[in-house]
């Protein structure tokens, strides 16, 4: 064991993407994402390494630095990154633990994939890690790591916290491979979840896997507890709220308004392109709000931002297919010369475009089908210190435990959703700013630093 670190960080995908320079040269640009937003700063802090995968298949790359923080390459090969990455973990787990809103894909020799994988990583953290370093794991792609890795390492502190929402017993029953994801996540000290419902959702089903007691908190195993608990993650707000004062980004709000056409309503949408975030939903909420005169072309715009996801999952592929013909026949319907009353970008945007983005929406619509958290509501409100604009909220996103004072909607509820969308536009600038107010205390109090700081307490003590 070679021991390096006091604290290290273990997840899929490194916080980095290669890039290349104009002078050819290759060079690593901080990802854009909710995971690496939230977690960056903490490394900066604490001088820890982070292991994950660099982002290309069958190459192998030593450690370095980047962005003040020590980065450990584990090499993927392209079959794993099919059979581990596009497989077990987003064509399995990830419709398995939303709801089961797409069907998941259960494959045996995606399972061995995720396993062997899974392996690596701890092999990898176990070679890394200092005697009694705290390391935390993250989320959905790597659960078996915390046992795999306590086993080489009893003497380390493991964290888990994982992002997605943790399902109902009734639907993780469907897994072939129930009891070895539990005894995975039961390799660590702490199992953290976005909501108490996750936390309680994982001790009732140890006690139906494996048939351990537990009580409040705490699962008992037979040498030690495993403590569960929610830790909602959040963003950097006096960031973004320093952000969206800059004359530049201000300006850059007023002028993306007057390219989309001076209208009275700007509604905005901003997702990676998932089918758990309800994005035709909103689009056939607004599409029929159209249909029905109930807002004009002339008065209201849906900007659509989708940002390309996971493109090799078939799942994928149907749905950009079928937003980008929602799309066109929605505006084949009722656009005028010059207006569209839906823009839509199949792109990635940087952090200050989307910032001014959020500044110049007078409507923001996140409607997931079921959501961990989803940081771009709470983004919103933090862009939003004039205390204008509304934030209509799926009741299925994490978020909506803290954002009470948003305009609530069930989004497989379309009567619903126009109600809502409709108030949210009509609102007087008075009540925005009552809702907008309590939503910003909320989330300038519960911030990313805090969402960490609060994790790593309760790992350490
Ligand atoms: P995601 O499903 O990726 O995260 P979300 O929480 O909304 O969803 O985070 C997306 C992040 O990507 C946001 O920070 C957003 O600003 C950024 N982003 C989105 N579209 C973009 C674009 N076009 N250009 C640039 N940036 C863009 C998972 C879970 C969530 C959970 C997070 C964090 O699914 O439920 O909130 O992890 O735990």
């Amino acid at each position: 064991m070679s021991g390096r670190s006091s604290f290290l960080i273990v997840a899929n995908r490194l916080p980095v993407d290669r890039t290349v320079e104009p002078d050819g040269t290759a060079a690593w640009r901080r990802s854009p994402g909710g995971l690496v937003t939230a977690i960056a700063p903490v490394m900066q802090r604490r001088q820890g390494a982070w292991l994950g995968w660099h982002g290309a298949p069958d190459e192998v790359l030593g450690p370095f630095e980047d962005d003040g923080m020590e980065l450990i390459p584990v090499p993927l090969s392209a079959q794993e990154v099919q059979l581990y990455y596009e497989g077990f973990s987003n064509a399995t787990l990830w419709p398995l633990y939303h709801d089961v809103v797409a069907p998941p894909v259960f494959d045996r020799r995606m399972w061995d994939a995720y396993r062997a994988v899974n392996e690596r990583f701890a092999e990898a953290a176990a070679e890394a890690a200092e005697p009694g370093a705290v390391v935390w794991v993250q989320d959905y792609q790597l659960q078996l790591v915390p046992a795999m890795l306590r086993e080489r390492r009893p003497d380390l502190r493991i964290g888990f916290f994982l992002h997605i929402p943790f399902p109902p017993v009734e639907l993780f029953w469907r897994l072939p491979w129930r009891k070895e994801l539990v005894e995975g996540l039961l390799g660590a000290d702490l199992v953290g979840f976005q909501l108490p419902g996750g936390a309680a959702n994982f001790r009732r089903l140890c006690k139906r896997v494996l048939g351990l007691p537990y009580k409040s908190n705490e699962i008992f195993l037979d040498d030690r507890t495993v403590t569960t608990q929610a830790f909602p993650i959040s963003v950097d707000f006096a960031e973004l709220d320093t952000l969206v004062r800059e004359p530049r980004i201000i300006q850059r709000a007023k002028e993306i308004r007057v390219e989309l056409g001076d209208p009275e309503h700007v509604l905005l949408g901003v997702d990676r392109l998932d089918y758990t975030k309800g994005i035709g939903q909103r689009l056939e909420a607004f599409g029929e709000l159209l249909g029905e005169g109930r807002v004009t072309p002339a008065e209201a715009v849906f900007v659509q931002i989708a940002t390309p996801s996971r493109e090799r999952v078939e799942e994928y592929r149907r749905l950009r297919d079928d937003i980008e013909l929602q799309v066109g026949r929605i505006n084949g319907e009722h656009s005028n010369f010059g207006t569209q009353p839906i823009q839509y970008f199949h792109q990635s945007y940087g952090r200050e475009e989307l910032a001014a983005l959020y500044l110049a929406a007078d409507v923001m619509v996140v409607t997931p089908l079921r959501d961990g958290m989803n940081l771009v509501a709470k983004e919103y409100v933090a862009c939003h210190h004039d205390l204008q604009g509304a934030l209509v909220l799926s009741e299925f996103a994490g978020a909506a435990d803290e954002l009470r004072s948003s305009f609530l909607v069930n989004p497989y509820d379309v009567e619903g959703l126009k109600r809502q969308m409709l108030a949210a536009m009509e609102s007087s600038p008075h009540e925005l700013a009552r809702r907008m107010r309590t939503m910003r205390r909320r989330v300038a109090t519960y911030d990313v630093d805090r969402w960490a700081s609060e994790f790593l307490t309760a790992l350490e003590s």
